[in-house]
């Protein structure tokens, strides 16, 4: 297996991954621990959590209506990502503090909604479900990691099968559930789009999005509903038979509208499950198919997972230690028995900004990925605990705090500390900072 970066004979510097080769440029900020990360496949593993909840879900959408998309590679171009689906150019996610790209062409997904242009484009069922591994740079602690799992649904209809649009809404009315789903009580379920704050389409009748957003409301709400009954009757110790709570809340993203998240009560929190919404015309005709209306949805499988299992840490996801990974089995659903956590232990870096640098222009994320690089899944968690100004110099000062600790075994100090010296001595190096 070649080198995540090389150079050819020509001299161009270039990365290999996905058995292809991507000429880097200013954009390239992919890194060897993310790369590998992208070689793992949790979905194709039967046994891990991820994949139990993914074919959970799954099962509750008619196969008949749904065609079940695996998305090859994460490798997707920009226009995927971002341009097909309405992002303005200057929206903040295009940036490299938050995405990882391969080149000023290529991202790692940060969406299974790349898919969509894709499959509402070669799918012949009316529905499809895209599940697969997404990327963002972000924090890290418990519940955000830079590699996680969505599955993506959505549902379309063309309005050229029909003469009229009354037609087009009576089909969809017709195809919408009109049986409550059972075990759920559903907050606000009747409100509707409020103009001001959740608008609709221009150019989308009333009707037609009302329709539509019942059809999407009564669908998921059904998925839900059939998820939480299978929980009930695998026997557990919380088969508690109350109905779960549920609620829609207004939200936007640029390629619905209207769009709403949905929220579930469990142990004491309103937890978002995920995004949704009418799909915005120019989506589909950027797809290259006119005239279609529809819906989607976006949610975090590491999210329900973690719910549904009572699994704590979102790195436990990636753990290969067998106190884990034999506690799950294809098709059940069991509450995941705690091990005991290996000890943990703190460092600190600290250091000087160059003269006349403004702290406002060092990011985070460039601080995690140095950090994941040279220790990957050793830190639990990294977190800015210190920022001050000099009161004479008025050079700045930053302190973050690196806490370390293993899934899998007790970390000695010799290590910790000879990892602790190739960060601070990569941080010096990249930002140019004084270490103090
Ligand atoms: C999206 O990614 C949209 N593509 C969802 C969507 C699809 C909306 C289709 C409308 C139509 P968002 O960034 O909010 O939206 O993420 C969607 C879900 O992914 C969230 O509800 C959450 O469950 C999960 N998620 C987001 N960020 C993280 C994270 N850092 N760690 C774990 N799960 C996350
Ligand atoms: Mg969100």
């Amino acid at each position: 297996k070649p080198a995540l970066f090389s150079s050819t004979q020509d001299g161009q510097n270039v990365v290999n991954i996905f058995n292809n080769t991507y000429i880097v440029d200013e954009f390239t900020n992919i890194t060897p621990s993310i790369a590998e990360k992208s070689g793992r496949k949790l979905l194709k593993d039967p046994a891990n959590p991820l994949s139990i909840i993914k074919k959970l879900i799954e099962s509750n959408f008619p196969p008949q209506e749904y065609t079940v998309f695996d998305p090859p590679e994460p490798a997707v171009t920009v226009y995927e990502n971002f341009d097909s689906l309405n992002f303005r150019s200057d929206h903040p996610g295009r940036n490299k503090t938050d995405t990882y790209y391969l080149n000023s062409d290529i991202v790692l997904r940060t969406h299974t909604s790349a898919h969509q242009g894709h499959c509402f484009r070669t799918i012949s069922t009316p529905g499809f479900l895209i599940s697969a591994d997404v990327y963002r740079r972000d924090e890290i602690d418990r519940t955000h990691y830079p590699v996680f799992h969505q599955m993506e649904g959505a549902r379309a209809w063309s309005r050229d099968d029909f003469a009229t649009e009354e037609e087009l809404i009576a089909k969809i009315n017709s195809d919408t559930l009109k049986i409550p789903s059972p075990g759920l009580q559903i907050i606000d379920s009747n409100k509707q789009f409020e103009e001001s704050s959740n608008p609709k389409q221009p150019g989308m009748s009333p009707e037609l999005c009302i329709a539509l957003s019942n059809h999407l409301k009564r669908t998921l709400e059904m998925v839900v509903g059939g998820i939480f009954t299978s929980i009930r009757q695998m026997d557990r110790d919380s088969a508690d038979k109350e109905a779960v709570q549920i609620r829609w809340i207004d939200a936007y993203f640029p390629f619905t509208a209207p769009s709403w998240e949905m929220e579930v009560y469990w142990d004491g929190d309103w937890l978002e499950l995920f995004g949704s919404g009418v799909t915005e015309a120019p989506v589909f005709d950027m797809a290259q198919v006119p005239n279609h209306v529809g819906w989607a949805f976006g949610l975090g499988l590491e999210r329900l997972a973690m719910l549904l299992f009572g699994i704590p840490d979102i790195r436990l996801f990636w753990s290969t230690d067998l106190r884990f990974i034999s506690q799950f089995e294809s098709g059940r659903i069991n509450r995941f028995q705690k091990f005991s956590k290996y000890p943990s232990t703190h460092r600190d870096v600290a250091f000087w900004l160059k003269e006349g640098s403004d702290p406002k222009d060092f990011h985070d994320n460039d601080f995690m990925d140095i950090v994941r690089d040279h220790a990957a899944d050793l830190v639990e968690d990294v977190k800015l605990i210190d920022k001050f100004t000099h009161p004479k110099t008025g050079r700045h000062s930053l302190c973050y705090r690196i806490v370390y600790q293993s899934m899998e075994r007790t970390l000695q100090s010799d290590e910790i500390n000879a990892l602790q010296d190739n960060i601070r001595s990569e941080v010096a190096k990249t930002f140019g900072v004084q270490l103090r």
